[in-house]
C-alpha cells in the first residue's frame, strides 16, 4: 500500500468534527462537519421540506429519467435559497479564499419513487468550468448507511478528472481508497471535492433520506451562478445548464439522437409473438 494511502487511513478520525480542517480536507477529499448550522434555520428547513413532500408526493412527483434522485421539482423559497446560510461560504473560505460563488443548487432524495443505488462516480466530469469546485450536502433528514447515504472514497480525488463519465471500478486501479459511510443529522454538513469517487446503497429502511447538494466553487470561474461571499473576480459568463447549444456536435448531442433513432427503430419493429 502506498504510504500516502497508509496516511490518510489514520485521517479517517479526524475528517468529522465540528471545526473544519482545510489540511484534513485537501487529503481526504472529504469532511463531515457536524452541529454547525443554527438549531432554528435546521428546524424551519426541515419543517418546510415535510410540507413541501407531502404536497409533491400527494400530487405525484416527476422522476428524473437521467438520474432518479435529483428532483426535478421546484424547490420553496426557503429550501431554494439554503446556499445562502453563511456558514457555508464561510466554511469554504479556508480552502476557496474570499471570492465564492454558486454553481449549482439542487435535492437529492431517496424516497418511495427513487430508492434506488447510485452507482460509483466523480462529479467533475458533468461540469463546466473550473475543475476546483465542491459539493456541500446538507440533510434535510437522518442519513444512514440504511436509508442510501452516500459512501465516499476518501482521498479518489488525487487522480483527477478521470476523462471519461460513468461508473467506475475501483478495483482497476493499482490504489485502493479507505471508504466512508458517515452517519448524518439535519445540523451537520458534508463538503466533498467534485473529484472525489461516491456512491450510495439503496434505500432499505424506508426512512425517507433527503438532502441538499449545493455545489460551490472560487468565484473567478465563469460559470458562477450567484455570488455568495467577497466579489466576482470574473466579467465573462456563460449557463452551463444550456451547454450543448455551445456545439455544433459533442458526446451529449451524440448520445440524444441515438436514442431517438432507437426509439424509433423500436417503435417500427414489427410486434414479436
Ligand atoms: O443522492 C445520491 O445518493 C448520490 C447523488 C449523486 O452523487 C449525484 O447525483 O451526482
Ligand atoms: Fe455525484
Amino acid at each position: 500500500m502506498p504510504a500516502s494511502v497508509a496516511s490518510l487511513e489514520a485521517l479517517l478520525p479526524r475528517l468529522s468534527s465540528a471545526t473544519f480542517d482545510p489540511a484534513v480536507f485537501r487529503k481526504t477529499g472529504v469532511f463531515v462537519v457536524r452541529n454547525a448550522i443554527a438549531r432554528d434555520v435546521v428546524d424551519a428547513w426541515v419543517s418546510e421540506w415535510k410540507v413541501f413532500h407531502a404536497t409533491i408526493l400527494e400530487k405525484g412527483r416527476d422522476v428524473n429519467r437521467a438520474n432518479p434522485v435529483s428532483l426535478n421539482e421546484q424547490l420553496p423559497e426557503r429550501l431554494a435559497h439554503m446556499y445562502r446560510e453563511p456558514v457555508f461560504a464561510q466554511t469554504l473560505k479556508a480552502i476557496m479564499g474570499d471570492h465564492i460563488a454558486l454553481y449549482n443548487h439542487r435535492f437529492v432524495i431517496k424516497d418511495a419513487l427513487s430508492p434506488n443505488k447510485v452507482f460509483l462516480h466523480q462529479d467533475s466530469c458533468y461540469h463546466a468550468g473550473n475543475l476546483n469546485k465542491c459539493s456541500v450536502f446538507v440533510p434535510v433528514s437522518r442519513v444512514d448507511k440504511d436509508n442510501g447515504g452516500l459512501t465516499f472514497h476518501v482521498g479518489s480525488h488525487r487522480l483527477g478528472v478521470l476523462g471519461d463519465a460513468g461508473e467506475i471500478d475501483p478495483t482497476s486501479f493499482d490504489v485502493q481508497w479507505p471508504t466512508v459511510t458517515p452517519e448524518l443529522m439535519p445540523g451537520d454538513f458534508v463538503v466533498m471535492d467534485s473529484r472525489l469517487w461516491h456512491e450510495s446503497g439503496p434505500n432499505l429502511s424506508g426512512i425517507d433520506r433527503i438532502m441538499a447538494d449545493m455545489i460551490m466553487q472560487p468565484a473567478d470561474d465563469p460559470t458562477g451562478q450567484e455570488l455568495l461571499c467577497g466579489e466576482w473576480q470574473t466579467d465573462v459568463f456563460y449557463s452551463p445548464k444550456t451547454i450543448t447549444r455551445h456545439f455544433v456536435n459533442s458526446r451529449i448531442l451524440k448520445i440524444v439522437k441515438y436514442e431517438k433513432q432507437l426509439a424509433q427503430l423500436k417503435a417500427d419493429m414489427p410486434a414479436q409473438h
